[in-house]
């Protein structure tokens, strides 16, 4: 079986992936944005705002942005940068039914916004009960290149109120939603009563999230070293329904705390692997 470009939501096109053993996963060209994953003899495992757009211009609410090549409004760019915003191409549909690439070059939109010359690749990767999403970099330029970025992962719960997150006790956190402070993680699991945003650094993983009901999803980085949480608890968000905060927690495996610098020529490529236990 091998991958196909079909329409999607809004008449944005999406590529479907179906695996063998029954699992699947959809991405959209727009961001090179996962919004489905179902592992094989399982549920959907991502969340997807109830009111996203998907219109022209707007970021997917859900799934799995890229986010490239600024994480937040850590910079000089437009919030989260502007790959999650821009058409990719597909670069390879045809290896399988588990497999697919995009790619996003600059063009003259990107260079007015960030003047530089990147050949940004996204290889999505479906196993039985596996996902696997890598975002290689390569500097195409004749100055140095540096960036920061995220795969920001939105996860289906059933009730957030009853999520834990492990992997995080003892590191060292910037708590965005108390004026960045620096906080030690003390902590066994992360539970969440309340808006959080949360930058963790140097992260070395696994982590895993346990739904509350029965699911345990384990989430492995390479060369992401820190992990953002975020909820926004009752905070109205563009693309979610009021309590659409309640079904949805985002651990985004990402390099912030210490910038990608590429030289000439050079790539980086981060890597975000989730596995259903
Ligand atoms: O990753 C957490 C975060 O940076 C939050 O601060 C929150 O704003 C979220 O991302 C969503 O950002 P967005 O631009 O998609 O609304």
């Amino acid at each position: 079986m091998s991958a196909r470009l079909v329409p999607g939501s809004n008449g944005r096109s999406k590529i479907i992936l179906a695996h063998a053993s029954g699992a699947s996963a959809e991405i959209y060209r727009h961001g090179a944005h996962v919004t489905s994953w179902i592992p094989a003899h399982g549920r959907e495992a991502l969340f997807l705002g109830s009111d996203t757009p998907f219109t022209s211009g707007d970021s997917i609410r859900g799934g799995i942005p890229v986010i490239f090549p600024q994480f937040a409004g850590l910079g000089p760019l437009p919030q989260h940068g502007f790959a999650r915003n821009r058409e990719w191409e597909v670069v390879d549909d045809t290896s399988g039914g588990g497999h697919a690439a995009f790619e996003l070059r600059d063009s003259a939109e990107t260079r007015k916004l960030w003047p530089h010359a990147f050949i940004a690749r996204v290889n999505v990767e479906l196993g039985e009960k596996s996902l696997a999403v890598c975002l290689r970099v390569e500097n195409g330029g004749e100055s140095n290149l540096i960036f920061t970025a995220a795969l920001h992962t939105y996860f289906r719960v059933g009730d957030v109120r009853r999520v834990r997150v492990t992997g995080l006790s003892g590191i060292n956190y910037r708590d965005r939603n108390r004026s960045n402070a620096e906080v030690n993680e003390t902590d066994d699991a992360l539970t969440v009563s309340g808006p959080v945003n949360r930058i963790y650094a140097n992260v070395p993983g696994p982590l895993e999230i346990a739904d509350g009901d029965d699911r345990r999803i384990s989430v492995t980085a390479d060369r992401l070293e820190d992990v953002v949480v975020w909820n926004p608890w009752t905070q109205q968000v563009p693309g979610m329904s009021p309590d659409d905060y309640l079904r949805m927690i985002c651990v985004e495996s990402a390099q912030i705390a210490q910038p990608i610098a590429l030289r000439p020529g050079e790539s980086w490529t981060g890597t975000q692997r989730l596995e259903l236990r």
